[in-house]
C-alpha cells in the first residue's frame, strides 16, 4: 500500500483574527476575545488572543480580570464572541481547503484534515509546495493565516502542525517521525491529559519516546486494552484512521422485507429493532454520532416514502434511536392508508466524537 500524505490545517488564533480581519487597526495591539458571564464588567473567560497578547501571558480559558491585569499599560481591544461571524469566515475557508484534498474532514471549527496522497503522487516535496500553495491562495483570497502539519497519518500531521505557529508549515516525513516524536511530552498525544501523563510520569515515562519502548503488555495491564494499545501505537507514530467527511452528505441506513405486507406497528418495530442493532454497530466501530433518523417505508405499490427528524443533539445512544424511529413510524402510519412492504432505518449529519468533543469543551468553558 502507498504511503499516505495527509495535512492537518489549523487556523491561527482563530477568533482574535476573524476580528483582526475586520478591522485591521487591531492589528498590531493585543486582541483578547472573551466570553462576558455578565456577572460583574470583568467576569467571564478568554477564548482566545492573538499572539501580540500571548506574549503577555493571556491564552484561552484564564479570566478575562487576569487578563486584563496582564494587558494593564498596554493598547489591548477585549471583544465578545461572535460565533455567527466566525462560523461565516470558517465555512468559506472550509470551502476553499475541501477543494485541494481527495478527502476532506472538519474538526470543528478551525481545524481540517486534508488527505492528499492522490493529488501529491505520494511525495512529500510535492505536499510541501501544495501546502505553501494552499496558505497563499487562502490568504490571498480569505485574508487568514493557518498553521499546517504534514504526516503519513493523522496522529502525525496534528502534532506536527502544533510545533510551529502561527502561520507554519511543518513537514514530518515517514522516515523522520520517530525522530521528531521521540523528544516530545507524552502529553502532547491526543488522549493523554493531566492525569494519565501523571500516571506515566510515575512509570518513568515522560517523553514520546519513552512511551514507544515502554513494553505493551504493561501499558494493557495498567491502561486495559483498548487504551494500552492506542498508546502504544500512538506513541510509535501509528494511526490508521482515515480521513472522512463527517458532514451531510453520508448516511448509515440498512432496509429490511417484512416478513408480511402490514400496517402493524408491533410487527415493523421488531423488524426495525434488527436494523438498529446493525446500524448501532458501525456506529460504535467508526466512533461517530449523527444528528439526524430518518425511516424509509417501501409500500405494497412499490412506492418510497421516507420521514425523518433532526435531533437536538448529536447522539449515540440506541434508546434515543428506538424511540425516535416509533415516533416516525407511528406518525406515518397515521397519514398513509396502505400496507408496508419493507422497511429501512438511516442516520445522518454525523459529528465525529473527536469534534463533539471540543464542542463540549467550549461549551464548558463559556460558561
Ligand atoms: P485553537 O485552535 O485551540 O486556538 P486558536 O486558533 O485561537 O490559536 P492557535 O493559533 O494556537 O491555533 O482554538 C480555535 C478557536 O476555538 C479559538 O480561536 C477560540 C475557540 N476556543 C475557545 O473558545 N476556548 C478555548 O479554551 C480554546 C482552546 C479555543
Ligand atoms: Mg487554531
Amino acid at each position: 500500500m502507498q504511503a499516505r500524505v495527509i495535512m492537518l490545517v489549523d487556523l491561527d488564533y482563530f477568533f482574535a483574527q476573524c476580528e483582526e480581519r475586520r478591522n485591521p487597526a487591531l492589528k498590531d495591539k493585543p486582541v483578547v476575545v472573551g466570553v462576558y458571564s455578565g456577572r460583574t464588567e470583568d467576569s467571564g473567560a478568554v477564548s482566545t488572543a492573538n499572539y501580540v497578547a500571548r506574549k503577555y501571558g493571556v491564552k484561552s480559558g484564564i479570566p478575562l480580570y487576569l487578563a486584563k491585569k496582564r494587558l494593564e499599560g498596554t493598547e489591548a481591544v477585549f471583544l465578545p464572541v461572535d460565533d455567527e461571524f466566525y462560523e461565516q469566515i470558517s465555512d468559506k475557508i472550509m470551502q476553499a481547503l475541501r477543494g485541494y484534498a481527495d478527502a476532506f474532514e472538519q474538526v470543528g471549527i478551525d481545524e481540517a484534515y486534508l488527505d492528499v496522497t492522490q493529488k501529491v503522487h505520494g511525495s512529500f516535496e510535492a505536499a510541501k509546495a501544495l501546502a505553501q500553495k494552499i496558505k497563499d491562495d487562502v490568504k490571498n483570497q480569505l485574508n487568514i493565516t493557518f498553521s499546517v502539519g504534514v504526516g503519513p497519518n493523522k496522529l502525525v500531521a496534528k502534532i506536527a502542525s502544533d510545533s510551529q505557529k502561527p502561520d507554519g508549515l511543518t513537514i514530518v516525513k515517514p522516515e523522520e517521525v520517530e525522530r521528531f516524536l521521540s523528544p516530545l511530552p507524552v502529553n502532547r498525544l491526543i488522549g493523554v491529559g493531566r492525569k494519565t501523563s501523571a500516571k506515566m510520569g510515575e512509570l518513568g515515562i515522560k517523553t514520546i519516546g519513552d512511551l514507544a519502548r515502554y513494553d505493551v503488555q504493561r501499558l494493557v495491564e495498567i491502561f486495559g486494552k483498548n487504551l494500552g494499545v492506542y498508546f502504544h501505537n500512538a506513541a510509535n507514530g501509528v494511526d490508521n484512521e482515515p480521513v472522512q467527511e463527517t458532514g451531510e452528505a453520508e448516511s448509515i441506513s440498512r432496509i429490511s422485507t417484512l416478513k408480511e405486507n402490514t400496517r402493524d406497528l408491533a410487527l415493523i418495530l421488531e423488524k426495525t429493532g434488527q436494523l438498529i442493532e446493525d446500524i448501532q454497530k458501525e456506529l460504535l466501530q467508526r466512533r461517530i454520532s449523527y444528528k439526524q433518523v430518518g425511516i424509509i417505508a417501501i409500500m405494497t405499490d412499490l412506492s418510497v416514502r421516507s420521514r425523518s427528524q433532526t435531533l437536538e443533539t448529536p447522539t449515540r445512544d440506541i434508546a434515543v434511536l428506538r424511540k425516535t424511529v416509533r415516533e416516525l413510524f407511528e406518525k406515518f402510519l397515521g397519514e398513509s392508508e396502505l400496507e408496508i412492504r419493507r422497511v429501512g432505518v438511516k442516520i445522518s449529519h454525523f459529528v465525529k466524537e473527536e469534534a463533539k468533543q471540543k464542542q463540549l469543551t467550549s461549551f464548558f468553558r463559556n460558561t
